[in-house]
């Protein structure tokens, strides 16, 4: 019996399988496929923020000297971009960012209008990726500071997100494995016969 399957070309061997195999065969694939997308976001080590000052979600009564983010590890110097942007529009950052080790900050001080103030950066990972995020803080009451130029648009922002690899590709390619799979699984096996 196996002798005679040997013997038979490649194509016909293949069409004997049952579709039920070819198809697990298949979404075995599917999902190997799918864990390996996934994990390239995850593959290459950025920087990534353990703290700042503020923090997320922190209410405060007065704002800081200066605010900062602190990463898992130390930064290239080039380019950073921190800015705080208050309730009314307006930039509250008194100073350049200026990045050490493992922190990057500006100069803060006296807030402005009570409400949600947001803390947008952007800095060059040890790994040569930029990494950006915002972090938001809430003004419990009002300051006398003076607002600083209102933000144009997303100071910190538009560059690419935090992965520097983009995923529609992948997900093209596995569309066309997917697609060409079950074509595949589920055509109709030709009677050779
Ligand atoms: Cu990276």
């Amino acid at each position: 019996m196996s002798a005679r399957l040997r013997a038979v070309p490649v194509g016909v061997h293949l069409r004997a399988v049952p579709v039920g195999v070819r198809l697990r065969v298949v979404l075995v694939g599917l999902f190997t496929m799918i864990a390996t997308t996934l994990g390239v976001g995850t593959a290459s080590a950025h920087s990534v923020v353990t703290g700042s000052n503020p923090a997320e979600g922190e209410q405060i009564s007065a704002g800081p000297d200066r605010v900062s983010v602190t990463f898992n590890e130390a930064l290239q110097e080039t380019f950073p971009a921190l800015t705080v942007v208050g309730p009314d529009g307006n930039l509250w950052t008194r100073s350049e960012p200026s990045v050490e080790g493992a922190t990057v900050s500006a100069e803060l001080g006296e807030l402005g209008p009570v409400g949600d103030y947001t803390i947008a950066y952007r800095v060059t990972s040890a790994d040569g990726h930029p990494v950006n995020g915002t972090i938001t803080f809430t003004l419990t009451a009002e300051g006398s500071g003076t607002p600083g130029a209102p933000a144009a648009g997303d100071a910190a922002g538009d560059a690419e997100g935090s992965s520097g690899l983009p995923v529609w590709p992948f997900i093209a390619v596995g569309v066309v494995v997917v697609v060409g799979g079950l074509w595949f699984a589920l055509r109709k096996p030709r009677d050779e016969n």
